[in-house]
């Protein structure tokens, strides 16, 4: 058994368990038919890193992180929902809009379609809601995704939720809702939240089953007779970081607050690294300054280009310093050149890591991520 009773704390005996750390599920290793199911041989190997029950793992390791395919359950679900002509709510997470985009997802999405650019309120107010809408109109544009509306929310915002609502009842003309996007950008938050708001006549209840023809295991909640909203499983983006790193790290990259601005005057040849999960060369310039937006919890340690390989590599050995265990050597790192016009200002996106604005009389950055994790340059008129 995986929880344990531990029976020498008196009357009142304390039991211990484990849960899934996805759906919330107490981990059993008895009976695979029942919730929480983990094989024994899992169990043995348990790190903190991967606390999954079978299923939740065996969504979150479907495909391989190396090949960023698109996986032919979603497939199945979204064309199905294009056939019913359903809405479809893609949710977007606006940190990291683009570790939250998934980019070989175009053909499979419903016409009827709602995005929505959820955890808002991690971001501070300077960066515009325009701008967060401008940004995702231009990827929509070169992938040719034409959505109906693009909304901004945070999923503890009641207002906000009730406008989504509104939306959704307008949009979706009596045909099911969707909802579905990338791993942990707030789907299932959203769709709480919206159950709080809704008053369902039926007498159904809320289930939860695998979706026809796949072994993705879908949340159906009846929103009449008739309909029902579907909440879906996060598909995981090769070209974010949290594909990457251990699932217990993931929950401290992802801010869960307003992020606070980090900015630094630097010269050339000085090197910043995000603890181990990357580092930013200043190669050539004169003065610049870099502004950082990532999780508050989240150290930058400044030192010079020189010296940064092996402060890189020192996180592993030391235990209080947060890091990932899985990056370990310089050659698990990949390393991006990005030669800049000096004068220019510039955003530097690493996926669901960090972003940061580069300004001033800078002519060369050297940027170290884990391999496959996506990293862009874009000019800044934020
Ligand atoms: N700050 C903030 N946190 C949010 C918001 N929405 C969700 N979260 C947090 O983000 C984490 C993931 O939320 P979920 O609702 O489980 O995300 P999901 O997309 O359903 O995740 P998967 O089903 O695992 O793909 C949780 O810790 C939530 O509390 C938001 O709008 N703002
Ligand atoms: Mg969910």
């Amino acid at each position: 058994m995986v929880f344990k009773k531990n029976t020498s704390t008196g009357v009142t005996s304390e039991i211990r368990i484990r849960r899934c750390y996805s759906c919330g599920a107490i981990l059993q290793d008895t009976n695979p038919n029942d919730e929480g199911y983990v094989t024994s041989e899992r169990i043995k190997n348990f790190t903190d890193d991967d606390v999954l029950c079978e299923r939740c793992y065996k969504l979150r390791h479907f495909t391989s992180p190396k090949s960023n395919n698109f996986n032919s359950d979603f497939a199945t679900i979204l064309l199905s929902a294009k056939e019913e002509n359903a809405l479809g709510v893609y949710v977007l997470n606006a940190f990291s809009l683009y570790g939250s985009i998934i980019e070989s997802i175009p053909p499979y999405l419903p016409n009827n379609l709602l995005v929505i650019i959820n955890k808002r309120d991690v971001l501070p107010q300077e960066i515009s809601n325009e701008y967060l809408k401008k940004l995702v109109m231009n990827i929509f544009n070169k992938q040719q995704v034409v959505p109906k509306e693009i909304l901004i929310s945070s999923a503890n915002d009641s207002e906000n939720i009730k406008e989504i609502l509104g939306y959704i009842n307008n949009l979706r003309k009596g045909k099911n809702v969707y909802f579905f996007g990338a791993v942990q950008v707030g789907k299932s938050s959203l769709v709480n939240e919206i159950l709080r708001n809704y008053t369902n006549e039926t007498s159904k209840l809320i289930t939860t089953s695998l979706y026809p023809n796949t072994s993705l295991s879908v949340i159906s909640i009846p929103l009449d007779k008739n309909t029902y909203l579907y909440d879906t499983p996060g598909i995981e983006n090769a070209k974010s970081i949290i594909s990457h790193v251990e699932s217990t790290i993931s929950k401290f990259i992802q801010p869960r607050k307003e992020v606070k601005v980090e900015s630094y005057s630097a010269r050339e040849g000085q090197s910043f690294l995000l603890s181990n999960f990357a580092r930013i060369d200043y190669v050539t310039g004169g003065k610049a300054e870099f502004s950082f937006y990532k999780s508050n919890d989240i150290s930058i340690y400044r030192t010079k280009i020189n010296k940064a390989e092996k402060l890189l590599e020192s996180f592993n050995s030391k235990s209080d310093e947060f890091h990932s265990s899985q990056l370990q050597k310089s050659d698990d790192y990949l390393c991006t050149t990005f030669n800049l016009t000096p004068g220019v200002k510039y955003i530097i996106r690493i996926y669901s890591l960090c972003f940061f604005i580069v300004e001033g009389d800078i002519n060369k950055v050297d940027i170290y991520v884990p391999k496959n994790v996506g990293v862009t340059l874009e000019t800044y008129n934020g």
